[in-house]
């Protein structure tokens, strides 16, 4: 058997296992991963990559990065879950470093994405009944058609993906859908005096990277803070340095009532997410109301605290801002008549492919695949370009390549 083969098997092999013994809940592109470093990742062929996915955002800080796995490895050894039973030494340090780090009274420590959302909602509904007076189970939260803000039964209720939806209910009510980067229709559903929150992904990523007009968040604000609603930013996807700054919502100055963090908050090494408030919010929730058995464990803990640290040491937002533009220049060199747009901020960025054939954008990622650089379309035609944040001008110029040359698989 020559290497190619031998090669090719290999990867066989391992997609034929997640195949046969994994529930098909994804459809991945048929490369199998078993090394990554910075922006890079190596295929068990020993192929190297461009990683322009990043864990959908998760590995803002690159692959392994050194500080926030020498972070693990220590506390690893010494203490890694007490549950909220007892205290730890690293609770009380990473939540006073956390709050500090986004200006917030208090935070609540969560594990994935969606279990922070589900806080926030259900943070959001304590303070409508103990503060805003709202009559007991009428408290309305109002979210965007076309949202993502993950997978559990209570956020699927309010989405407007049937994909996310079809045969999972009955649903939660409670809530409302507007479209999103619409101002007055935010103003109109704020007429009801028993709306709660907002809850609104500064960037909607699932839906395409969809960018709203200059000046929304300045606009929610108001709002929010006129009609006295709380404004919920799912920062997930967007936020620790991702769009070029620290929070998408800092692009204008803006602070939400409640930041929702994940992803790349565990530097792509554990589920880390938090909520962040005020105590006239957080103190809502009393002793024994929520929890979580790992939230706020003491190796999550340390690797917040590395990840956060990494993220401002390495100016990552600057370097995201600046590398951003930079990227999305180079594409729109490639003048392609296959791309019919181009559009993102900071390193959080997407196309749109225009061309008769439905699996054009499949194609196209396993064109770049073979060229070297790992990509996912979603939607069907829209192709997410999202790498880690210490790519360098070379990097982003050799990406940029590679996507040009990969277009001519579509002529
Ligand atoms: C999947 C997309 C990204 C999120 C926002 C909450 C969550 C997410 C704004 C939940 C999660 C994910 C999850 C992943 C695919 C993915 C995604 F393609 F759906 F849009 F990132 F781009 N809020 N996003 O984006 O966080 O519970 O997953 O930790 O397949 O579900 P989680």
């Amino acid at each position: 058997m020559n290497m190619t083969v031998h090669a090719a098997t290999t990867t066989n092999h391992f997609i034929n296992l997640e195949n046969e013994y994994g529930a098909h809940n994804y459809h991945p592109l048929p490369v199998v991963l078993d090394k990554g470093k910075g922006v890079n990742v190596w295929d068990v062929e020993g192929k190297k990559y461009y990683d322009f996915l990043s864990g959908y955002s998760a590995i803002n800080q690159g692959h392994c990065h050194p500080k926030i796995i020498a972070a693990l490895l220590e506390q690893a050894q010494k203490l890694t879950l007490t549950s909220r039973a007892f205290h730890s030494d690293k609770l009380g340090e990473y939540e006073k470093f956390i709050t500090a780090y986004f200006g917030y009274d208090k935070v609540l420590p969560m594990n994935t994405g969606v279990e922070a959302v589900e806080t926030a909602m259900k943070l959001s509904r304590k303070w409508a009944y103990e503060v805003k007076g709202i009559p007991e189970n009428k408290a309305k939260i109002i979210v965007c058609n076309n949202n993502f803000h993950g997978r559990t039964l209570g956020v699927i209720s309010y989405s407007t993906d049937p994909t996310s939806t079809k045969n999972f209910g009955p649903f939660l009510p409670g809530f409302e859908n507007i479209p999103f980067n619409d101002v007055e229709a935010l103003e109109k559903a704020f007429q009801d005096k028993n709306v709660a929150a907002f809850l609104f992904e500064p960037i909607q990523g699932e839906a395409g990277v969809v960018v709203p007009d200059d000046g929304y968040y300045g606009k929610v604000r108001k709002l929010c803070t006129q009609y006295n609603v709380l404004m919920i930013a799912d920062e997930i996807q967007t936020g620790l340095c991702r769009t070029g700054h620290l929070l998408a919502i800092c692009s204008e100055g803006v602070k939400a009532d409640i930041l929702i963090l994940g992803k790349a908050l565990g530097g792509g090494v554990l589920p880390v997410s938090a909520v962040l408030c005020n105590n006239e919010i957080m103190m809502t929730i009393k002793t024994g109301e929520h929890g979580s058995t790992y939230g706020g464990n003491p190796l999550a803990c340390v690797v917040a605290v590395a990840a956060l640290s990494v993220l401002k040491d390495e100016n990552m937002a600057a370097n995201a801002n600046v590398m951003g533009e930079l990227f999305r220049q180079g594409l729109q060199k490639i003048d392609s008549p296959f791309i019919k747009t181009i559009r993102g901020k900071g390193l959080l960025n997407a196309i749109v492919i225009k061309h008769e054939n439905k699996d054009a954008a499949w194609n196209l990622c396993m064109e770049m695949k073979r060229n070297g650089l790992l990509a996912k379309p979603t939607h069907g035609d829209k192709i997410r370009f999202a790498p880690p944040l210490l790519i360098t001008e070379t990097e982003v110029a050799h990406a940029v390549t590679i996507i040009q040359q990969s277009l001519h698989i579509l002529a």
